[in-house]
């Protein structure tokens, strides 16, 4: 295959591209000095990304939990690598899952709201992820990786936004929330569960939802262990309405919300059994973090955190995540150098042997030195940005995390807050976001003032748009999901 010397790939092309001709020419491109990739296995890796819904900073036993028992997720960890510093780009659903598909900012692709300028999706809605956008599942097809999207999308229910148009040979999951059936809102339809582009129960069983996602989990691990495959997994709970299996109901310390956390503790076992029984397990990176903050109410924790689901505190926003990758990330080891969901995209590919797509702006930056556990691995952001729907809220410097003042702060839901003021805080000494010391630091005080500046160009900040913006895809006349009667 001859690959062009000026590597511009729009996205047609860089669907054409694929083989090992472009994985030497996109590593020789990329040439960093890291002396771990030496060390990776050639073979390529297989990928899972567990991503829970609503799951909380502290809902965890290895990030602090004693409420909850999960000692899958906690024997991952000694196996693997946490990172404690892991970030999405939202404190909500379908901003925060743009970003992992596409590795940007819900703004720079314009998820950053619904039509209607609401925090996420709806059903029916006429707006979806831009299937312009290279995706993360696309981006593995190209090194011949076999690709499942199983649990909830919710970047669009309209069909040339399902997971199938996005790079996902396989689907299995509902399309957007759980709390967004006819049950709670009559105009909607019925909760659907789809497989690929069918709805095939509507409303779906909630309380085997998890088991089912297990169950089709292992069945497309199974069938793929002999090739790359890309798993992607994004569980339906804990958010509410939260539902467990027969198994897991009224068993945990913690009402239903416990109980649907220790299920999804047993089929994250599950899974990792899977691939040791298959003797897969050592060349398969498994990652398990969550979509955003625990609510405020439902019995999710993000101490020591503060703040809850829908905010730019931490507690909205960083997510306990563990990796495993026992033939290349060292065992028992812990990071708390700045990552985010946005970074997976351009680690991935270049562990698969692609290249991050060159002919558009990617916010995510290759963390392979952070995983393989180099020493002295840094973050490559310069800054990390804190939007709530389309506003700018804050911004982060290493260690450092500023409240930009804001007149009007909004919020997802509910009224803005009134004249809220510049904050400075030390995240290393001050996690819980309590002491502000804006007054003692001029200088950082500028230095993020300046960034967030920078941000406003590139991205936008509420009605005013950025430079270096990317429409959503948009449909005329959305259709529901419903079973289609013969
Ligand atoms: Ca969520």
């Amino acid at each position: 295959m001859k690959i062009p010397t000026q590597t511009k790939l729009d996205r047609r092309n860089f669907l054409k591209l694929a083989g090992s001709a472009l994985s030497a020419a996109a590593l020789a491109a990329c040439a960093s000095p890291i002396s771990a990739l030496a060390k990776q296995n050639t073979k390529k890796p297989n990928f899972i990304i567990i991503f829970c819904d609503d799951l909380g900073y502290g809902d965890i036993g290895c990030f602090g939990s004693e409420k909850h028992r999960t000692p899958n997720i906690d024997k991952m960890a000694e196996q693997g690598l946490k990172l404690t510093s892991f970030y999405v780009t939202s404190g909500v659903c379908t901003p925060s899952r743009s970003s992992l598909m596409t590795g940007c900012y819900p703004r720079r692709t314009n998820m950053h709201q619904d039509a209607a300028g609401l925090c996420v999706l709806f059903p029916v809605a006429e707006k979806g992820l831009n299937p312009n956008e290279i995706t993360l599942a696309e981006i593995l097809k190209t090194q011949n990786y076999k690709t499942a999207c199983i649990g909830k999308w919710h970047l669009g229910d309209q069909k040339k936004f399902l997971p199938t148009k996005q790079g996902f040979d396989f689907y299995f999951g509902i399309p957007y929330s759980n709390d967004m059936g006819s049950r709670q809102r009559t105009k909607n339809p019925p909760l659907p569960l789809l497989k690929n582009e069918t709805v095939i129960e509507a409303p779906v069983n909630q309380n085997t939802l998890t088991k089912r996602y297990t169950e089709q989990a292992v069945k497309f691990i199974t069938e793929n262990k002999h090739n790359p495959f890309f798993l992607y997994l994004p569980h339906t709970m804990p958010h509410n309405p939260v539902h467990a299996g027969d198994r897991f109901r009224d068993k945990s310390a913690n009402g239903r919300y416990g109980d649907a956390v220790e299920e999804i503790d047993y089929s994250t076992g599950h899974i990792l059994k899977t691939l040791e029984q298959l003797n897969i397990d050592k060349n398969t990176l498994v990652i398990f973090t969550s979509d955003n903050g625990a609510a405020k109410r439902y019995g999710g924790s993000n101490l020591p955190l503060a703040g809850f689901k829908g905010s730019t505190l931490e507690g909205g926003m960083r997510e306990p995540c563990v990796v495993r990758w026992p033939a290349n990330i060292p065992a028992g080891t812990s990071c708390d150098e700045l990552t985010s969901t946005i970074d997976l995209l351009p680690t991935f590919a270049l562990l698969a042997g692609a290249a991050p797509p060159k002919d558009r702006i990617i916010d995510g930056k290759d963390i392979r030195p952070i995983l393989f556990g180099e020493p002295d691995a840094k973050s490559l952001h310069e800054a990390f940005y804190y939007y709530q729907v389309d506003q700018l809220q804050a911004v982060r410097s290493g260690k450092w995390k500023l409240h930009l003042p804001l007149e009007t702060k909004k919020r997802n839901w509910g009224k803005p807050e009134m004249n809220s003021p510049l904050k400075l805080y030390d995240l290393k000494a001050d996690i819980a976001e309590k002491y502000n010391i804006a007054d003692k630091h001029p200088d950082v005080v500028k230095k993020l003032l300046a960034l967030a500046k920078k941000a406003r160009q590139d991205l936008g900040d509420t009605n005013k748009k950025g430079q270096n913006q990317r429409p959503a895809g948009f449909v005329q006349n959305p259709v529901p999901l419903t079973i289609k009667k013969n």
